[in-house]
């Protein structure tokens, strides 16, 4: 359980993927790759509840740090995960310190927040009793605020500030959406890239971790140099794609 955590601060970039297909097998595939986490999409993937339980099940197996994003504004999600055993939660569109409060207080214990007691199976699932999980958990575990919109990016000091917020992930494809007032992404395009570097600067500042979507490997190596903690690379739809696109394009008879 400690593990993501003691990589981040002992400053190891956290490598990540990030899927949205449920199925479990598929789930196995991906985790045999050289990940340290993958991420569970339940705002633009396909997990529900009982699917995310079992894929944080199967990632832990697989000794890999389950990462869950909740569907928009769902508290209520953000703490089952947590039951679940999802060792980072994420939650997009946090554009207030209002946002950020109502996020915390669903996913962190008293003092900091209001987390009701359930930590039977999370517990279970690491291994530990319950009382060593109610006494670790908050410190091995992430709340991550998606910072994604202009918004979020006028407010982020006031987010960051909030006690029991870890840090954020950026999303690009909504950050440069916001600023260009354009439904057509142009991720870490011209309009955003200095936005995000002011991000990541403003973090590590505040002593918040940051965390980052990428598409692509060129992108993951951009925030890799700008010093980002947690890089996710790809999707489950891109890894399918690339594969079947490497098969087809090494055949000699199409
Ligand atoms: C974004 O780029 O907006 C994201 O939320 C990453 O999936
Ligand atoms: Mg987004």
């Amino acid at each position: 359980m400690q593990r993501l955590k003691q990589k981040l601060d002992s400053g190891t970039t956290v490598l990540s993927g990030w899927c949205g297909i449920t199925d479990p097998r598929y789930l196995e595939t991906i985790a045999e790759y050289d990940f340290d986490a993958i991420l569970l999409d339940m705002q633009h993937g396909f997990f529900d509840e009982t699917t995310v339980q079992q894929g944080i099940a199967t990632l832990v197996a697989r000794g890999k740090a389950p990462l869950v994003r909740i569907p928009l504004g769902r508290w209520d999600t953000a703490a089952r995960v947590m039951d679940f055993g999802a060792l980072a939660v994420v939650a997009p569109m946090i554009n207030s310190a209002a946002h950020a409060s109502a996020f915390v207080s669903a996913t962190r214990f008293v003092p900091v927040g209001n987390r009701s007691f359930g930590p039977r199976h999370a517990a279970s699932l690491y291994g530990i009793d319950s009382e060593q999980y109610l006494t670790g958990f908050d410190q091995c575990s992430l709340a991550l605020a998606m910072i994604e919109t202009r918004e979020a990016y006028q407010n982020l000091d006031e987010i960051i500030g909030v006690a029991g917020i870890d840090g954020v992930l950026i999303g690009p494809g909504d950050l440069s959406i916001s600023f260009r007032q354009n439904p057509v992404p142009d991720a870490y395009g011209i309009d955003t890239i200095d936005v995000v570097k002011d991000i990541v600067s403003r973090c590590k500042l505040a002593g918040k971790k940051t965390a980052a979507f990428s598409i692509n490997p060129q992108a993951a190596n951009m925030l890799h140099g700008l010093g980002v903690d947690i890089i996710s690379v790809g999707l489950d739809v891109t890894y399918i794609a690339n594969g079947v696109k490497s098969h087809l394009a090494q055949l000699d008879f199409r």
